[in-house]
C-alpha cells in the first residue's frame, strides 16, 4: 500500500510565553520570565510548515487548545466571573495562571502517538492522545487535544483515536516525541521503537524521565501492533541528565534510518541488536550514530541536532534534515553536519529553519510536529481543512497578524482583556480551519 507522512504542526497559540515551566528542560529554565512575543512565533511555524509544502509534502495543523484553562483555576478554588477567576489567580496564585495560560500545546510530537495502518492488527490508523502527566500545565491538554484528534480522524472505518492512558507516574506518557517508526517505505509495515525513561514504579534521582514503560507498553498492545514489531528501549539517564527530557532530543528516524547521539540510549548495542531483528524481513536498518567526541551531549542539546525533521522528500533520492537555525550558530554541530552531507550515508542534505521563539522553551522543528503516516484513503477520510494550502496558510497569517500581540510578559497575563483577546483569535483560526465545533 502506499502511504505519505502527514506532518500535522501545532499552530502556536496567541498566549505562547516562558513561563519556565519544566524541570529539566534547560531551555524552559534559562529564558524563564522572558518577554515572548506570540505574533512572530507563530509566523515563524507557518513559515516552517509553507516550506515543507513547498518542498512537496502533505501538511497538517492542528489547532491551539483554549486558554487560559479556566477548569484548572476552578479546580484551584477560584470561582465567580472569568475576570474575577483572573484577578484572583494573578494575586493569589500567579504561577497557576501561567500553567493555565500555557501555549504547550504548540509540541504535537507530544500530542498523540501514532501507528499508521500498515503496522496495525485491524488495519486502522491508531492514535493515542498522550496524557503528558509529568508537568503539571502539559497535563491539562489531553482532554482538548483528544476532541482535537477525534474531529480531525473521526471516521471510524480508518481511524481509531484512544483516549490518554491513566493519570499516573506509572503510565506517564509523552508521545511521540518518544516513538520511531521505521520502515523500507512509508506505507510498509514497520518497526515501531518506543523509548521510555524509567519502569513503571521506579523513582530515580535527578531530572524527571518523562516516559514510563508500562505506557509504551500499553500503548504497543492498545494499537493492535505485532508483538516481534516492537522494539523497547531505554533511554539514557546520561541524556535525561543533560536536559534530553524526551528522547526526540537526541534521536530521530525515519524510513530505515536511525539518526541519534551516541549517549541516547541506556545499551546501544542491545538496541540495534533488537531493530535488526525486529526489522528482519522488512528493510535493512542505517544506524548514523554521532560520537561525543564529534558533538559533545551538550552542544547537540543546546543546538537541537537530533530535534530536526528527517523527511523523505519527493524527487530527493538521499533524505533531508530540517534542522534549527541554532545548528547552523553552533560550532560543532554545524561542521558535523558540514561532513555528514559530503558522505555518502543515506542524510544527503541540510536545511535550517527559524523556530527561535518556540526553541526558547525547548522546542525544536521536531516538537512542533505529529507525524502521521497515511494512504491516499486515509488522507481522503480526514477532515479536510487542516491540510494546508499556501492560501489557507495566508489566511492563517493574517489572522496572527492582526490577533496576536507581539509582546508578552509575565505581568500581562493579569490583564483583564487578554483573555477576551484570545479566544477571539483562537475563534478566527478555528473558522479558516472549519473546527468551529471546538470553539
Ligand atoms: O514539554 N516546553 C515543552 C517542550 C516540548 C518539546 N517537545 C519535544 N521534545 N517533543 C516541554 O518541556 C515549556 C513551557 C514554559 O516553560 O513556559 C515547555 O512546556
Amino acid at each position: 500500500m502506499s502511504a505519505r507522512e502527514v506532518n500535522f504542526d501545532g499552530l502556536i497559540g496567541p498566549t505562547h510565553n516562558y513561563g519556565g515551566l519544566s524541570d529539566g528542560n534547560l531551555a524552559s529554565s534559562r529564558n524563564a520570565g522572558d518577554v515572548s512575543n506570540p505574533r512572530e512565533a507563530a509566523l515563524q511555524g507557518l513559515e516552517k510548515m509553507r516550506t515543507l509544502l513547498r518542498a512537496g509534502l502533505t501538511q497538517g495543523v492542528l489547532p491551539p487548545l483554549p486558554r487560559p484553562n479556566f477548569d484548572l483555576l476552578v479546580s484551584a478554588g477560584f470561582s465567580g466571573s472569568d475576570r474575577q477567576i483572573i484577578e484572583q489567580a494573578a494575586a493569589q496564585a500567579p504561577r497557576l495562571l501561567k500553567i493555565a495560560y500555557s501555549a504547550s500545546s504548540m509540541w504535537t510530537a507530544n500530542a498523540a502517538t501514532v501507528s499508521p495502518s500498515a503496522d496495525t492488527q485491524d488495519g486502522r490508523l491508531h492514535l493515542t492522545a498522550a496524557n503528558l502527566s509529568t508537568m503539571l500545565h502539559r497535563s491539562l491538554e489531553h482532554p482538548d487535544t483528544t476532541a482535537s484528534l477525534q474531529a480531525i480522524f473521526g471516521d471510524d472505518r480508518h481511524f481509531a483515536v484512544h483516549a490518554a492512558l491513566p493519570m499516573h507516574a506509572d503510565f506517564a506518557d509523552e508521545g511521540a516525541a518518544n516513538h520511531v517508526r521505521l520502515c523500507a517505505t512509508h506505507g510498509a509495515p514497520g518497526v515501531e521503537l518506543f523509548v521510555y525513561g524509567r519502569d513503571a514504579g521506579e523513582s530515580i534521582a535527578g531530572y524527571p524521565s518523562r516516559q514510563a514503560r508500562l505506557a509504551s507498553e500499553s500503548i504497543s498492545r492498545g494499537h493492535g501492533l505485532a508483538p516481534g514489531r516492537s522494539v523497547f528501549a531505554r533511554q539514557s539517564a546520561e541524556a535525561i541528565n543533560a536536559g534530553a527530557f524526551h528522547n526526540d532530543v537526541v534521536c530521530v528516524g525515519t524510513a530505515d534510518t536511525l539518526f541519534f547521539h551516541e549517549a541516547a540510549f541506556e545499551d546501544t548495542a542491545a538496541t540495534l541488536d533488537r531493530l535488526r531483528k525486529a526489522s528482519d524481513g522488512l528493510f535493512d536498518l542505517k544506524s548514523v550514530m554521532v560520537p561525543a567526541a564529534e558533538v559533545p551531549l551538550e552542544d547537540a542539546i543546546r543546538s537541537y541536532l537530533f530535534n530536526s525533521q528527517l523527511l523523505v522528500v519527493p524527487g530527493e533520492s538521499r533524505l533531508v534534515l530540517v534542522a534549527p537555525s541554532e545548528v547552523q550558530d553552533t560550532e560543532s554541530t554545524r561542521a558535523y553536519c558540514e561532513r555528514l552531507i559530503s558522505g555518502n550515508g543515506p542524510i544527503g542534505r541540510v536545511d535550517y529553519v527559524d523556530v527561535r521563539q518556540s526553541m526558547r522553551n525547548g522546542g525544536g522543528p521536531a516538537c512542533l510536529r505529529l507525524r502521521v503516516v497515511m494512504t491516499d484513503a486515509e488522507i481522503a477520510a480526514c477532515h479536510q481543512a487542516v491540510l494546508l494550502t499556501e492560501d489557507r496558510i495566508d489566511a492563517l497569517q493574517a489572522v496572527v497578524r492582526t490577533a496576536y500581540r507581539d509582546r508578552l510578559a509575565p505581568e500581562d497575563l493579569a490583564d483583564l482583556s487578554f483573555a477576551d483577546e484570545c479566544r477571539i483569535a483562537r475563534e478566527a483560526l478555528l473558522d479558516v480551519l472549519e473546527l468551529e465545533e471546538l470553539a
